[in-house]
């Protein structure tokens, strides 16, 4: 099936991302072997006691890639992955590029409301589960997505059920690597294809999702990779799960393996784990998000652990308290470079040479020569020097429209192609951005954003519930939790207990449930009548509280 629902870049910027170098017209896929015949016999990928050359990784990748074809997965085919880090994840990442699939990225914390979306909206033809993770069934509710979107289903684990296909049995590397090498010519997906599917914290009912092609995400990793100055020593560890963009491609694991550096993975951020992982394996990079840099930190100053080879970590995803970065360089002894990154594209870093104001201060600037951005007031007009607005963007690794979401796009770009971020920024003056905050209806939790009007569509289906609104709290740890207000029925009752319990229930991610409520007479509302999320934020968080539920 020929995937359908992108929106392309238009001629001119094509014939400009290429004349000047940006797309190099390569596969992801093809990459693979270059890395492995210029570095083959480094280690590429270190799991637990698992160890992989790059030559091994290739050969694995090449055996799983003739497997998937074997079983039906072809050119322009999606695929739904759920996976914890591990050396199958990153070689099942690779297999789908050497074959023009599309891996369509969920997190481990997803459950039947998120999969089955995007198993729908993705039209995939396979889904990719562990067996049993953390005292979840998830091959139970791969087989049920399965039989509902007649996808097969492949299954990371030693219990495999009748019917499913083990992805440890189509791993195995077996017969003559070169001669397979030769013949996977055959799949040669172009470049210009979609090679990736992320996911988006999303502003509406359901999370939106965006193609990225191999041509804008092979850029995406390896300027990053540039910029974060990654070589042959880089030693990256996966903290945060690989499904997200910034592990995975900023520059995280790719840029890693562009550079003939060593993956590690680790299944946990706890400090626990990988702390153990920076001493063992001489960790030198590890991105971060702030709420496990906090736990990073409390445990810094008590390990035994021999955290001296880290040289630098990357934080970003969600604003950082102010003077953090600092703290976080002296906790552990290395260098910190700010990320402000969306999976839409746009990604900014503060360089390895900016002066400690600047990266305590700022959250970077653009990688590339050809990003371009606005700052603009409500009316769609730049802001003067120094004014925060909303930041607009394009450029030759954000691509121009979310997936198979035409009228969505309408609203999420401009006619000519800007991107609406959402976020509201403000230039420094040395040309860093900072962001100031947002005007798109979400929670950021600890990095992972939840869509304010999924959580309420979701509220409104409570028996409970006439009127719902989700806004932002702020907390110590996470720095935002999900809040849920609501209007009852007449002499109707709920409690957090049981929207947590209903929510559960539901097939939600744990990472979107409220974990607050505030049962109001009446939600506060703008003069166009549209819920005044400012005002009941206000009243929330203060004691002026007592307004509104006394009203
Ligand atoms: P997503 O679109 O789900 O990939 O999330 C990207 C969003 O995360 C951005 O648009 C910002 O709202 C937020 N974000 C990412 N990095 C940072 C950062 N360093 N500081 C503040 N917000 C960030
Ligand atoms: O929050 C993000 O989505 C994000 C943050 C930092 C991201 O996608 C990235 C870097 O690539």
């Amino acid at each position: 099936m020929k995937r359908d629902g992108t929106v392309p870049w238009p001629p001119q910027a094509v014939r400009r991302y290429v004349t000047e170098g940006y797309w190099r017209g390569r596969p992801l896929g093809d990459l693979m072997w270059d890395w492995a015949d210029r570095s083959g016999d480094r280690v590429a990928v270190v799991d637990g006691d698992v160890r992989l050359t790059y030559r091994e990784l290739a050969e694995h990748v090449d055996a799983l890639a003739e497997n998937l074809d074997g079983l039906g997965l072809r050119d322009g085919d999606n695929v739904l992955v759920q996976l914890p880090n591990c050396w199958e994840f990153v070689a099942f990442f690779l297999a789908c590029q050497r074959i023009g699939v599309a891996p369509v990225l969920a997190l481990l914390a997803h459950r039947e409301h998120e999969l089955d979306y995007l198993a729908e909206l993705a039209e995939v033809t396979a889904i990719v589960m562990p067996d049993r993770r953390n005292d979840f069934d998830h091959q139970a509710l791969a087989a049920k997505l399965g039989a509902k979107h007649c996808a097969q289903v492949i299954v990371l684990g030693e219990d495999v059920h009748n019917g499913h296909t083990s992805l440890g049995s189509l791993i195995r590397r077996h017969g003559d690597a070169q001669e397979r090498r030769i013949g996977m010519a055959r799949y040669a997906p172009r470049s210009s294809d979609v090679a990736l599917i992320l996911l988006s914290g999303g502003t509406t009912g359901l999370p939106k999702i965006i193609a990225r092609t191999h041509d804008d995400y092979e850029y995406n990793a390896r300027r990053s990779a540039e910029v974060c100055e990654f070589d042959e020593d880089t030693v990256y560890l996966v903290t945060l799960s690989m499904a997200h963009n910034f592990p995975l491609g900023s520059p995280g694991l790719l840029g890693a393996l562009m550079n003939g550096g060593t993956v590690v993975m680790a299944r946990s951020p706890r400090p626990e784990v990988t702390f153990e992982l920076i001493e063992r394996e001489r960790v030198t990079v590890s991105s971060l998000v702030p709420a496990v840099a906090q736990r990073w930190v409390d445990a810094a100053a008590t390990t035994t652990r021999d955290l001296s080879s880290l040289r630098t970590v990357h934080i970003g995803g969600s604003v950082l308290p102010e003077g953090f970065a600092g703290t976080l360089a002296r906790a552990l002894g290395c260098r910190v470079q700010q990320v402000y990154g969306m999976a839409e594209g746009l990604l900014n870093y503060t360089r390895l040479d900016d002066p400690p104001h600047i990266v305590e201060g700022t959250q970077g600037r653009p990688i590339s020569d050809a990003d371009e951005y606005l700052i603009v007031d409500e009316n769609g007009t730049p802001t003067g020097p120094g004014q925060p607005g909303e930041l607009l963007t394009r450029g030759p690794y954000t691509p121009r429209g979310y997936f198979r979401a035409p009228e969505h796009n309408l609203h999420a770009f401009t006619p000519d192609g800007w991107f609406r971020t959402g976020d509201v920024v403000v230039l420094h003056e040395s040309g860093n951005l900072i962001v100031r905050g947002r005007i798109k209806d979400q929670v950021n939790r600890g990095g992972e954003k939840v869509s304010a009007p999924e959580v309420e569509g979701l509220a409104l289906e409570l028996p409970q519930v006439r009127r719902a609104a989700v806004i932002a709290v702020p907390d110590r740890a996470l720095g935002e939790r999900v809040c849920l207000c609501v209007v009852l029925h007449d002499g109707q009752r709920l409690d957090l207990a049981d929207v947590q319990r209903q929510f559960t229930t539901r097939g939600v991610a744990r990472y979107k449930i409220p974990e607050r409520l505030e049962v109001v007479p009446e939600l506060p509302l703008t003069p166009i009548g549209k819920v005044d999320k400012n005002m009941l934020r206000q009243v929330v968080t203060s004691d002026a509280r007592q307004l509104v539920v006394g009203a």
